[in-house]
């Protein structure tokens, strides 16, 4: 930085507050004495900051126009003169602590999560951000659904909303704002401040999958206690409307078809301290205890958290209550009583099994207690299934060889194992039978437009990271990848368009990334299929191949001294994965002679549940066969192959539609509440927002957005008043006068 002068504003580098507001006092050869100036959480004071050597920290010039309230006039981050990660970082911390809690940078859409419920969202808002209300363009949850309205009514072109963040961040509320704002702003004509009254069936429907959705896969974590533990893909459907345009009615919402990604059922069997199981399991015990529900709650009633050994033992106040909202969505969503029965004795079962143990005896083992009133009897009889067969599927194993069948017994683990493995299928298949249903009473058409919205993990790295998280962050690549091609290449064409002169190469750009997971022979996730399907093969030896294979490449390393791990540098950051495992939760194997009982049922329900089964264990079973014969006829199936393969076609569904970007930011990692003055951390943990904006490419995407024209009008619209801007900016709706002004500050600026 060139000389400072006396008085000068500055941005001090802290690791504490990763910058720190200052004014320079005065300017020695070695030290600058500066005073850092107060907020809400330090005090004002005075320091000497060294100017050189390794303990002299990092200096920038900090415009005046975001002293005291300047912050509250950016509703666009683009616009801000001196954009730099520091001004960013104080910009979203002034407007958040003065309940501002939506920025735009460009075209996206900044969300910082209050943790506690502001007036943001009332009919007043609604009525404002639909068509012909007075703010449309402020930045708001609404506005982004507004415009993506706005792309369907007036040239009936799909859309998608994506919304990312970490655990927390407020993607899953957003996405049921956006879904509000479409269902809600879509009825033509009506007083939309009746909120919830006069809906159509399927809006009913639409709004009613959430509830649903999240009792069956939502869950407690140590980072949010409504934490979806699934991804979600939802399509809402409208009507063409009889005219297109920017004066025509809103059309109409006729249909919507949800998609759900990698369910973490390994969660039925297991929660680590601090976490709990689906809520449905806790909501369903609580009003099997209570005297309120009618509900027959077969094999829960009688039963308390105590008597599970698959669930952490941690209540929550509203069980009942949530109970009989999750009951009120499956009638919403058209599940007959006869179905929530089945579902119900179907968790009920599952529970039961996770009671059922086994005794070694050397080779083989046995299940403990048979008896009438035993686990194993109550989870055989919910089932429908024989209470002679099903100990015996779950202990003994019978392969299916060109000779002839061959049974061998399990050992108590293996048969444990077994168990596990049956439970979260049974979990699995049950969740995805209520999305199916609903989608089916909901119903969907080709050839209508759509919004789709996002609300998908964001990137995890623990201390231990296994499959899944390499699956989300590779999903996290991806939807990088494309949100770089969005803005990115959305720029330059713009530039080329315009003629302007236009440096493309600081572009973040994660490709290379991305080919080493996915590369055809070489990636790292080809490579674990196809060690899914050798006869011997194994984690360990996976792993060694990659090792071998990609040492020298310059997003993957290793740690000589850590077996069995190695690092993926990803574009949010370096994760290291532990390879115990992999091979086997990406077999997800469940055993055929558990699969040919529970096909065995008396009850169709539960033999609907098993229908698709072959397909999924086919190469399983012949894999443990000796590898020959049916292995070349079953489909290859792997978790992360599926996944892959929904990954591609969501992408490609994306890819069909105009996009809009919501990325949602944690304040801090305690989801304390705005303005909770008990907290003793700072709400707006600045390390950890600065984190997040780096990780979501938001730094990189003010960058290049800053590096050009931040302000623009179509030239028409320019020559004619500047009444409305280009769909990439914020606001419209400027008349001429300042709309040339704001055209020469965006001038000035770049010039800059
Ligand atoms: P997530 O979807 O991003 O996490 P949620 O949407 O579940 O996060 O938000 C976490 C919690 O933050 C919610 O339960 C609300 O209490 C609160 N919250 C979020 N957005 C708002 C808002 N706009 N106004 C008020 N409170 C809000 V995860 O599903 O864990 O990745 O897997
Ligand atoms: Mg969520």
């Amino acid at each position: 930085m060139a000389t400072l002068a006396h008085d000068e504003l500055i941005w001090v580098a802290c690791p504490a507050r990763v910058w720190r507001a200052a004014r320079v006092l005065s300017t020695g050869d070695d030290v600058l004495s500066v005073e850092y100036e107060a907020d809400d959480e330090v005090e004002e004071e005075g320091a000497e900051i060294p100017l050189h050597g390794k303990s002299a920290p990092k200096l920038l010039r900090r415009n005046a126009v975001l002293v005291g309230e300047g912050a509250m006039r950016y509703d666009n981050l683009t616009e801000v003169p001196e954009l730099h990660e520091a001004a960013v970082l104080h910009a979203l911390d002034a407007r958040f602590r003065r309940a501002q809690i939506y920025t735009f940078t460009g075209p996206v859409l900044l969300a910082v999560n209050p943790f506690r419920s502001l007036p943001l969202y009332g009919p007043e808002q609604l009525r404002s951000f639909g068509r012909g209300g007075a703010t449309s363009a402020a930045p708001h949850v609404y506005g982004i659904a507004a415009r993506a309205l706005e792309g369907i009514c007036a040239r009936y072109e799909s859309q998608t909303v994506l919304i990312s963040g970490e655990s927390g961040a407020g993607k899953t509320e957003t996405t049921k704002f956006v879904m509000q704002f479409l269902a809600l702003a879509s009825k033509p004509g009506e007083d939309r401040s009746k909120r919830h009254g006069g809906l159509s069936p399927v809006e009913r429907q639409v709004l009613g999958s959430n509830p649903l959705l999240e009792a069956f896969g939502n869950a407690q974590t140590l980072r949010n206690d409504n934490s979806s533990r699934f991804g979600k893909y939802i399509e809402l459907q409208f009507a063409k409307p009889a005219a297109l345009g920017d004066d025509v009615p809103n059309p109409r919402m006729t249909g919507a078809r949800i998609h759900t990604y990698l369910l973490e059922k390994v969660r039925v069997i297991r929660q680590q301290e601090g976490e709990r199981s689906f809520h449905i399991f806790y909501q369903a015990i609580a009003a099997a205890q209570s005297q309120d529900s009618e509900m027959e709650l077969e094999g829960f009633r009688g039963f308390g958290l105590d008597s599970f050994k698959y669930l952490n033992k941690q209540e929550s106040p509203n069980e009942v209550e949530d109970f009989e909202a999750t009951l009120a969505a499956m009638d919403a969503v058209g599940l007959s009583k006869t179905e929530v029965t089945q579902i119900f004795r179907t968790l009920a079962a599952i529970l039961h099994l996770g009671n059922v143990t086994f005794e070694s005896a050397g080779e083989s083992s046995h299940v403990v207690e048979k008896g009438p009133s035993s686990p194993l009897a109550l989870a055989a009889q919910l089932l429908g299934v024989d209470a002679q067969r099903l100990p015996t599927a779950l202990t003994r194993r019978v392969r299916q060889t060109p000779e002839g069948s061959i049974t061998s017994t399990l050992t108590a683990p293996k048969a444990a194992n077994g168990r596990d493995a049956l439970a979260r299928h049974l979990y699995h298949a049950v969740f995805n039978y209520i999305v199916q249903r609903s989608n089916t009473t909901i119903g969907f058409q080709p050839n209508l437009s759509f919004c789709g919205v996002l609300d998908i993990f964001g990137f995890e790295f623990f201390q231990w990271n296994s499959l899944e998280q390499l699956c989300i962050n590779y999903t996290n690549e991806l939807l990088q990848q494309y949100f770089n091609e969005f803005i990115f290449q959305n720029e330059t064409s713009l530039y080329e368009a315009e003629g302007i002169r236009w440096d493309a190469e600081d572009f973040p750009d994660n490709t290379t990334i991305l080919e080493l997971l996915h590369g055809k022979m070489e990636g790292v996730l080809p490579m674990l299929e196809e060690e899914c399907f050798h006869v011997g093969g194994s984690s360990e030896a996976w792993c060694n191949k990659l090792v071998r294979l990609h040492e020298r490449n310059k997003h993957f390393a290793y740690d000589k001294l850590k077996k069995g791990t190695f690092i993926i540098r990803h574009f949010a950051g370096p994760v290291t994965y532990h390879c115990t495992e992999f091979l086997e939760k990406n077999k997800d194997e469940l055993s055929p002679d558990l699969v040919q009982c529970l096909k065995g049922s008396e009850e169709p329900f539960v033999r609907g549940l098993f229908e698709h089964l072959d397909r999924v264990f086919g190469v399983g079973q012949s894999t443990s066969d000796t590898g020959r014969g049916r292995v070349l006829k079953a489909q290859r199936y792997s978790v992360s192959g599926e996944f892959r393969q929904q990954l591609k076609e969501l992408l490609q569904q994306i890819q069909s539609t105009q996009p809009h970007f919501i990325r949602c930011i944690k304040p801090n990692p305690k989801n304390q509440a705005f303005r909770d003055r008990e907290a003793t951390k700072p709400f707006f943990d600045r390390p950890s927002v600065a984190e997040q904006l780096s990780y979501q490419g938001v730094l990189a995407a003010i960058k290049v957005a800053r590096a050009g024209f931040p302000v623009r009008f179509w030239h028409s619209e320019f020559l004619r008043g500047g009444s409305q801007r280009a769909p990439e900016t914020g606001r419209s709706g400027r008349r001429c006068p300042e709309g040339l002004l704001a055209w020469k500050v965006a001038l000035s600026i770049s010039i800059i």
